[in-house]
């Protein structure tokens, strides 16, 4: 996979590889559980209808269009290198959260398909967070690599973080990277029990380090995808993973959203259910980069 950038270095070959496609197990539910299990994360190819995918693009972009930022026709997802969207919403985090719930968008990341595998994959029906971190990368942004327990895990860690493109996302436009075999990394993972991000100030759930070398350092590969719109990925809370580098050589943002899943019968994190969910700090959808000017600097996290 040529064209995958890491904090502006070329990825080299030989430490990174292709997210493998279990589509082929969604009718063995036992074999998908196992292979989640076993790898730390799943790569679905082609599970949702890429026109309804598609449809939540235009309509994400079309507002992003409206405050300035996105150049006509907004399903390219162009940047348009300014913004108007400070002087029009002057609500960053209402704004947000009205994209966030686009019905098209929910239709999708929130709908029966993806919901039918998570109840697979959990044996049980499966229920999703109704806070959303929807993500809007403009060139040169990046998210560092980390672990998702910190975040998620306050009522229990049968959670499950679910990664969509919104749309296709070549690994120029920087897709999400899950590091190869790091849900075995022991000395990572535990002493991050009960660490939780936002009542222990001393620690940072960014790992603080560059992917490239963190690869190189554990002798293991950053996995990655020329993702199309349908696809999925999706890992649980003691899998690493971050993104590349936006680097679209056409100046095109980068959309997803990665929402979390949980057996519906456990008790559940207050802070991302609910009409108006308080997300992480409590700041709502305002405390998400997402929120923040595409103009703006990015502070991951
Ligand atoms: O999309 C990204 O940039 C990072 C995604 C992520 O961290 C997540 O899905 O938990």
């Amino acid at each position: 996979m040529q064209g995958c950038r890491v904090k502006g270095r070329d990825v080299p070959p030989a430490l990174i590889g292709e997210l493998t496609d279990s589509a082929g197990l969604l009718s063995e539910p036992k074999l998908l559980r196992d292979r989640l299990k076993e790898d730390g994360y799943l790569f679905l190819k082609a599970v949702l209808p890429a026109a309804a995918v598609h449809a939540a693009r235009r309509e994400v972009f079309q507002r992003l269009l409206q405050v300035g930022e996105i150049a006509e026709p907004a399903d390219a997802g162009i940047a348009t290198g300014a913004s108007r969207r400070a002087e029009l919403e002057p609500d960053l985090g209402a704004f947000w959260k009205s994209v966030s719930e686009t019905p098209t968008l929910r239709s999708v990341s929130h709908g029966s398909a993806i919901g039918a595998i998570l109840s697979l994959l959990f044996d049980a029906p499966a229920r999703p967070q109704d806070y959303m971190f929807l993500r809007a990368a403009a060139l040169g942004r990046a998210t560092g690599l980390h672990f998702d327990y910190p975040f998620f895990t306050r009522a229990h860690d049968q959670v499950a973080t679910v990664w969509l493109p919104i749309g296709d996302v070549p690994v120029s436009d920087g897709p999400l990277v899950v590091v190869e075999g790091s849900n075995q990394f022991r000395d990572l993972i535990d002493p991050m029990i009960g660490f939780d991000i936002s009542t222990d100030k001393t620690r940072k759930a960014d790992l603080g380090i560059d992917a490239i070398t963190f690869a190189e350092q554990r002798g293991t590969r950053l996995l990655t995808r020329n993702f199309e719109a349908g696809d999925i990925a999706l890992f649980g809370m003691y899998t690493a993973h971050g993104s590349l580098d936006n680097h679209s050589s056409i100046g095109r943002v980068r959309l997803s959203c990665d929402v979390r899943w949980q057996p519906a019968s456990l008790p559940v994190d207050e802070r991302y259910f609910g009409s108006n969910p308080p997300g992480t700090t409590g700041a709502g959808y305002g405390e998400l980069v997402g929120a923040k000017p595409l103009t703006q600097e990015w502070h991951v996290r």
